[in-house]
């Protein structure tokens, strides 16, 4: 398999899961900064030109090679290829589209808008910055919440953790205390302690784009536009 990527929470979705599976593949660095996530190459795996993509040379389903973009689609096509770390029945599964979804569409755009407004925006958008630090907040109680009764989103660690996991891991950077959160923050520390875990945050760790980007770069990743992705 190929596995595009590039050191960023969505990314660090896959890689654990890859970490922990052992499951063949090979790492191609995206430099987002540069806009290799634009090119028609890479927008024929990914129209929404985004990593994480994967590339299975193997498929079991389909003609090979398959690509997989959507890190919840690509945790699930993994979870199914090697498998562990997820749903096995339909009752299963149905909970297992919840819990991705809800991170997809909930606490992965909450925070990466947060993310946007203290590491990139200009710096007087207090309104932007609370809403989005709120909502983030607010995605934290959701967790909090189901993590009351159990030490992991289901029974066992599962491609659902590992979904949620990479936000509250850089919670701390973006402002936010887990504090008000301690079902949270054991539920952080069980899972960064995993030695797949603490592989998949030091990949490619150096080529990790930082709040100090240049202008041209946060042109490319922060002013981007339909005719981004049609011409
Ligand atoms: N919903 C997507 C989000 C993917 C995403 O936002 N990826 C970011 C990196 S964390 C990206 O590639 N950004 C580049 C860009 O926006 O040009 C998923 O879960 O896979």
């Amino acid at each position: 398999m190929d596995f595009y990527f590039s050191p960023t929470p969505n990314g660090w979705k896959i890689a654990i899961m890859l970490a922990e599976t052992g499951l063949a593949h090979q790492t191609i660095l995206v430099d987002l900064t540069k806009g290799d996530q634009l090119t028609p190459q890479f927008r024929a795996m990914n129209p929404n030109a985004k990593i994480p993509v994967i590339v299975d040379h193997e498929a079991g389903i389909g003609t090979a090679p398959v690509s997989v973009f959507e890190s919840g689609a690509i945790l699930l096509y993994l979870a199914e290829k090697a498998g562990r770390f997820g749903p096995i029945t339909a009752l299963e599964r149905k909970e297992y589209n919840e819990w991705l979804f809800w991170q997809a569409a909930n606490q992965g755009p909450m925070a990466g808008q947060l993310s946007h407004f203290v590491n990139y925006a200009p710096k007087d958008q207090e309104y932007a910055h609370g809403r989005y630090k709120g909502e983030f907040e607010r995605t934290l109680a959701v967790l909090e919440t189901r993590l009351s009764q159990r030490d992991y989103i289901f029974d066992d660690y599962s491609i659902a953790d590992m979904m949620s996991f990479p936000w509250a891991f850089i919670s701390k950077p973006l402002g936010v205390s887990l504090a008000p959160f301690p079902n949270v923050t054991a539920w952080r520390q069980r899972i960064k302690s995993r030695p797949a875990v603490q592989d998949a945050i030091n990949l490619y760790k150096d080529a990790q784009f930082s709040k100090t980007t240049n202008a041209q770069q946060n042109a490319v990743l922060f002013n981007q536009s339909a005719q981004h992705l049609m011409s």
